[in-house]
């Protein structure tokens, strides 16, 4: 286990083939996809704003670098396929976020880690338990069935399971 994770996220155009495309300009730039989890459809959060479900997934990846350049390298594949940097939560066409990098807690104005929403969200929880159901918080250390047993019940019924990416 590498402990370097990825969240997959786009609820714009094709989310599905941009994944696709996604992991394949990753590999070309030295990060090498291990494990891609299953994907999970939901509500686009926070709810009531009208914006398309979400397609959400996770990877396990290799990295030699260091969590800043792997941060550098995932904004520039969102950049090749086509995101707009809008208002925040704004609709996007692909969304990579660095959720644990080897444990690493960090904070300054680019990269917080571990990624600082993700004990609360179902999009991400889903797909990393799937990937590591052994996954522990590196800040408090808990379980992540912890967090899942904390969701609402609300936010687990939305979420849809569509299978695998290929
Ligand atoms: N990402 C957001 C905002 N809202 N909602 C869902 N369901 N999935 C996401 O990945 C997501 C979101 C901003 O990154
Ligand atoms: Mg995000
Ligand atoms: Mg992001």
């Amino acid at each position: 286990m590498t402990r370097i994770y990825i969240a997959l996220g786009a609820n714009l155009s094709n989310p599905k083939e941009t994944f696709k495309a996604a992991l394949s300009l990753l590999e070309n730039r030295a990060v090498s996809v291990k494990r891609v989890s299953g994907l999970w459809q939901s509500p686009s959060w926070p709810p009531g704003q009208g914006h398309p479900d979400y397609l959400n997934g996770a990877a396990e990846v290799e990295f030699d670098g260091s969590a800043k350049e792997l941060l550098t390298i995932l904004m520039d594949v969102e950049a090749v396929l086509g995101r707009e940097r809008a208002e925040r939560n704004a609709p996007r066409t692909l969304d990579l976020d660095i959720l644990d990098f080897k444990g690493e807690i960090h904070k300054s104005g680019r990269l917080t880690l571990p990624h600082p929403r993700m004990l609360e969200r179902g999009f991400v929880l889903f797909p990393l338990d799937q990937l590591n159901p052994e996954w522990t918080d590196p800040v408090s250390g808990l379980p992540i069935l912890h967090f899942i047993a904390r969701l609402e019940q609300d936010d687990v019924a939305a979420m849809k399971y569509v299978g695998t990416l290929i």
